[in-house]
């Protein structure tokens, strides 16, 4: 029994050379010390020993099973050693390395001088307004004055939706007016920024896709001085407490009467230079007294209010104020464009 248990410590002990995962090392602990061990085995047998024998064998086969738990917990440790050891190797993280750069996006020129415009509306009391971009004809044509036979209202001109002519891409943001009208009792004072949408063929200053800021002011009494002064102040503050504008005679039919508006060429001053075509002005914008008919069939009483209306056009004053050349930049998204502002 003696050698038998020689034996045993001798198997156990190559057994956990070789046993190099804990699950290994767990099937050898059963296989020796569990309960249907090899050495709970042997101390089953002990009955069968004479009586001094029996504490001999007794002392060395609780030796034995000391010694090899001592040496599995040892291997344990060594195992749990060696795994923590490769955890650390593989999941090092090198905090001197330079972090990725993200580049953070800017905002679109466009954009740009939309909120330098807004910031000076908003500065008078005015309210920002925003509409749909598919819009009904009544909204965009009928209730602004303008007849079926306006050119404006042919199919080379606009993008219908709808075969009947009755929905279409708004060609203005006027109807955006039209529905604060009707939904808004005076005093109005709104401009509505956005993208208006015409079948021009592309170049250096034509897009199918545009954006126009159209304001409106409506209250009792407000006439075309009011309008003058408002726009005046406007121009002053975008271009310059001395910069001088002009008032041209024009027509619209949603406005009556109505006007253009230059702004001496910020390029020259006034000179003549090659943006103003000699002419020392740059044409600003459309306005008027919006038309009693118009207010009427938005349900404004024309004889107690009266208000004024203008466009601009965002593109252009965007191209004038950053000296950009041609309107196609503006919607290529070229970053090597667009990282320039
Ligand atoms: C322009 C020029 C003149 C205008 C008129 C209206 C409305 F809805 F009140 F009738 N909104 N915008 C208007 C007037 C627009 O763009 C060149």
């Amino acid at each position: 029994m003696k050698e038998k248990l020689e034996q045993l410590k001798n198997e156990a002990r190559d057994a956990l050379g070789g046993a190099n995962t804990a699950p290994a090392l767990e099937s050898l602990r059963i296989k020796y010390l569990g309960k249907k061990g090899e050495i709970t085995a042997i101390l089953k047998q002990m009955g069968s020993l004479s009586a001094e024998e029996r504490p001999i064998v007794g002392q060395l086969a609780n030796k034995i099973r000391e010694d090899i738990e001592c040496a599995i917990s040892e291997k344990a440790t060594e195992l749990e050693t060696a795994a923590l050891l490769e955890r650390l190797v593989s999941e090092a993280i090198d905090v001197t390395i330079p972090g990725k750069l993200c580049s953070v996006g800017r905002r679109h020129p466009t954009n740009i001088v939309l909120d330098e415009v807004k910031d000076i509306f908003i500065g008078m009391g005015f309210e920002i307004a925003e509409g749909p971009e598919v819009e009904l004809s009544v909204y965009d044509f009928d209730k602004l004055n303008i007849p079926t036979t306006h050119p404006a209202r042919e199919w080379t001109d606009t993008f219908y939706i709808t075969e009947d002519e009755s929905v279409h891409l708004r060609c203005q943001t006027s109807p955006v007016q039209v529905r604060v009208m009707e939904k808004q009792r005076p005093p109005i004072r709104i401009i509505s920024p956005g993208r208006v949408y015409r079948k021009d063929e592309v170049d250096a200053s034509h897009s199918p896709m545009f954006h126009q800021i159209e304001g409106l002011v409506i209250d009792k009494g407000v006439t075309m001085g009011d309008l003058k002064g408002t726009l005046n102040l406007v121009v002053s503050k975008l271009y310059g407490e001395n910069t001088k504008t002009r008032f041209r005679p024009h027509h619209f039919p949603f406005t009556e009467p109505s006007c253009e508006v230059d702004v001496q060429c910020v390029v020259c001053g006034g000179n003549g230079c090659r943006t103003c075509k000699q002419s020392g002005w740059l044409e600003l914008l459309g306005a008027g007294v919006v038309h009693p008919k118009v207010l009427a069939g938005c349900g404004i009483d024309p004889d107690e209010y009266s208000g004024f209306a203008f466009g601009i056009g965002l593109d252009r004053m965007t191209m004038l104020r950053f000296g950009i050349d041609d309107l196609r930049l503006l919607f290529e998204n070229d970053l090597r464009f667009l990282t320039q502002f």
